[in-house]
């Protein structure tokens, strides 16, 4: 085809008006607790290199205790029962029995899409759980999740439960757009019996995000390389 000026005038405006609406979606949390031989791990695994996602870790009214060689997040056995046998997630709070993670921007900045993970407890364990993030603070009414009275798993240390939140279809999803940094807690609490076998644990927590990309910096790359096009094909 033969270009003529007005073909690469177009050209251009379209290469510029695609960066201006680019962005790239990827895992910037991705914790699968594998086991090393002798302990879980606690780092992540994702795969966005422009964020940071911190190694697990708990608050301190809760520890890791590790199983044998089973790669998941779990409390130990005498962690959070301090708020008995009723719903309370005031004792949660006030003892900081939760699992902590945080995700940071190289960078620029990231916008939350989803979170997901899969928990369980044994025979005695806490049997509610709620998820809090930084954006909407970590006082009661400020969670994006609450599951009261779920069940123990049929085999300990197994998790059998999945749950998750999607951020980009929260009423309020622009509070999770444009973030430097948020920090994610899971509360566990309202323990199921009074008796032994009282952890909780996690596996597979991930958590997806859209990266921006710079604009700025895109809008004139593309800009000066549209004008070299031109300038190239046209001599002027
Ligand atoms: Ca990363
Ligand atoms: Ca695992
Ligand atoms: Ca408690």
């Amino acid at each position: 085809m033969k270009l003529n000026k007005r073909h690469g005038m177009t050209a251009a405006l379209v290469v510029v008006s695609g960066v201006l609406v680019s962005a790239k979606a990827d895992i910037v949390a991705n914790y699968t607790f594998d086991h090393n031989g002798t302990t879980a791990t606690y780092n992540s695994t994702d795969t966005d290199t422009s964020t940071t996602a911190a190694d697990f870790a708990t608050g301190a009214g809760f520890n890791f205790t590790n199983p044998t060689t089973t790669g998941i997040a779990r409390t130990s056995q005498t962690d959070g029962l301090d708020g008995g046998t009723v719903e309370n997630l005031a004792d949660a709070i006030l003892n900081n029995e939760y699992f902590t993670f945080t995700v940071t921007a190289d960078s620029g900045t990231f916008d939350l899409t989803s979170i997901s993970f899969d928990y369980g407890r044994w025979l005695n364990g806490a049997k509610d759980l709620y998820l809090f993030t930084s954006v909407d603070g970590f006082t009661d009414g400020d969670q994006l999740l609450k599951i009261n009275d779920f069940a123990q798993s049929t085999v300990n240390d197994v998790p059998e439960l999945s749950a998750g939140f999607d951020f980009a279809a929260a009423a309020n999803a622009e509070d999770y757009e444009g973030l430097t940094s948020v920090e994610f807690r899971i509360y566990f609490d309202h323990r199921a019996g009074s008796g032994g076998g009282n952890n909780v644990f996690l596996d597979n927590v991930v958590v997806n995000a859209v990266i921006p990309e710079p604009a700025t910096l895109g809008l004139v790359a593309v800009f000066g390389g549209g004008v070299l096009f031109i300038r190239r094909r046209f001599m002027i």
